[in-house]
C-alpha cells in the first residue's frame, strides 16, 4: 500500500471586515456594537480552500491582527497541510514572544483554516475527519445586559423558536436586579427551558460569593465568569460556596490555562473559545482534559465550527448559539427545534457570502 502525499499550503488570504451588530450585545463589562473579523482563506495545491475567521472583539485590534496574519503567511507557504505539525512549528517560532493575545488569535485562525482545508480536501465534515459523526447538538440563545423587561422578552422569543436553553448577562449594580431579571425570564419561558447567567468577570470574589449565594436557589444551570477570568483562586472560592455549577474558559489562552484552572479547582464546567484556546488543535487538548476530569464542555461563539467539535468532544454539552457572523456566511448553521444540525456540512461549515464580504470590507 502506498501512502499518498499530503497537499501543501500555497497561500493565505487575509481580509478584515466589520459586521454590524443590530441590536448591540451588552454585557456587564462593555457593549459589542459590531464584529471586527479577519477572514482567512488557506489555499492548497490540490485546489482546496480552508476558511476561518478571527474575532478581534474591538475595532482597534482589527487591522493590526490582519497585518500580523499577512506577515505570518510566508511561514505557511509550501508546508504540508498538517495542522498539528504546523501548530507545533508555529508555537516554537513564537515561544520568545508568547502565544497569547493577538499572536495566539492569529495562530488559532490559521489552525482553524488549515483544519477546514484538510476536511474539505477529504470531502468530509470536520467531525468525520476527527473520527466522529455529525450529531445534533443542543443550543442556547443569548440575552444581553438589557434589564428585566427586555431580558424576559428576548428569552421568550428564544423559547418560542424552540431553544431549550437561554443565557442572560447579569452582574447588575444590585443582587435584587439580577434576581428580578432571572425571575422575569423564568416566568417568560416556563420551567422546561434551562436558564444560565453570565457575569462577564464583573465581580470581586468577596462580593461574588455573597451574590451567588443569593442566586443559588434560582434554578440556574450555571454561573459564568463571576470574577476575573484568570483569578483561579477567586473562582475556586466562589465555586466552593455555591451549589450551582460555576463555568469559565472563554478567556483562557490555550490548554495550559485550562490545566492551571483545573489544578486550582476553579470551576465545575469548561467553556473554551475555539480561537482563544488555540484553534481546533487547542480545543482537542481541552476536550481531552474535560473528559478525563468528567467536566461538561460548552462552546463559546464560532457556532459552525464548535458544533463540529462538540460532536467529537466526549463531554460535549451545550452549544452557544450566535448569529452575529451570519451576514458574511454562505450557509449559516442550521438550527431546528433548538438543536444545531450539522448534517450535510463539509469542512467546518464556514464559507463566505462574497457579496456581503465586499460590503463589510475595512
Ligand atoms: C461574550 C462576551 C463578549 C463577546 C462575546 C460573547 C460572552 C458569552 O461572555 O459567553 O457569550
Ligand atoms: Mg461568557
Amino acid at each position: 500500500m502506498t501512502v499518498s502525499a499530503a497537499p501543501t499550503v500555497r497561500e493565505l488570504h487575509v481580509r478584515p471586515v466589520a459586521v454590524p451588530l443590530d441590536p448591540p450585545h451588552r454585557t456587564a463589562s462593555g457593549v459589542i456594537q459590531e464584529s471586527p473579523l479577519v477572514l482567512l482563506d488557506v489555499v492548497t495545491d490540490d485546489g482546496s480552500v480552508g476558511h476561518a475567521m478571527v474575532f478581534t472583539y474591538t475595532r482597534p485590534a482589527l487591522l493590526p491582527t490582519a497585518e500580523l496574519l499577512r506577515n505570518l503567511a510566508p511561514l505557511l507557504a509550501d508546508e504540508p497541510l498538517a495542522p498539528v505539525e504546523l501548530a507545533q512549528k508555529l508555537a516554537r517560532r513564537f515561544r520568545l514572544l508568547g502565544t497569547q493575545g493577538l499572536v495566539g488569535m492569529a495562530l488559532a485562525g490559521i489552525d482553524m483554516a488549515l483544519w477546514d482545508a484538510l476536511a474539505r480536501c477529504h470531502g468530509v465534515s470536520l467531525a468525520r475527519l476527527l473520527g466522529g459523526v455529525e450529531k445534533r447538538v443542543p443550543a442556547y440563545g443569548a440575552v444581553g445586559y438589557d434589564g428585566e423587561r427586555e431580558s424576559a422578552r428576548v428569552a421568550e422569543s428564544w423559547a418560542k423558536r424552540g431553544f431549550r436553553g437561554v443565557k442572560a448577562k447579569v452582574g447588575y449594580p444590585s443582587v435584587a436586579e439580577d434576581l428580578a431579571v432571572v425571575r422575569a425570564m423564568r416566568s417568560a419561558v416556563g420551567d422546561d427551558v434551562a436558564l444560565m447567567v453570565d457575569f462577564n468577570q464583573s465581580l470581586d470574589p468577596v462580593n461574588a460569593e455573597t451574590r451567588l449565594r443569593a442566586l443559588d436557589d434560582a434554578g440556574l444551570g450555571w454561573f459564568e465568569e463571576p470574577v476575573l477570568a484568570h483569578d483561579h483562586a477567586g473562582h475556586a472560592r466562589v465555586a466552593a460556596a455555591v451549589k450551582t455549577p460555576v463555568q469559565a474558559g472563554e478567556n483562557w489562552w490555550g490548554p495550559l490555562d485550562f490545566r492551571h484552572a483545573l489544578e486550582a479547582r476553579a470551576v465545575d464546567r469548561l467553556m473554551p473559545d475555539v480561537m482563544k484556546v488555540g484553534g481546533v488543535t487547542g480545543w482537542q487538548a481541552v476536550a481531552a482534559l474535560a473528559a478525563t476530569h468528567g467536566l461538561p464542555l460548552t462552546s463559546h461563539l464560532w457556532p459552525e465550527l464548535s458544533t463540529q467539535l462538540l460532536c467529537v468532544s466526549p463531554t460535549g454539552d451545550w452549544l452557544e448559539y450566535c448569529d452575529w457572523w451570519n451576514p458574511v456566511l454562505a450557509e449559516p448553521l442550521a438550527v431546528k427545534d433548538g438543536l444545531a444540525d450539522p448534517a450535510g456540512v463539509i469542512g467546518s461549515g464556514v464559507a463566505w457570502n462574497e457579496a456581503a464580504v465586499a460590503r463589510f470590507l475595512v
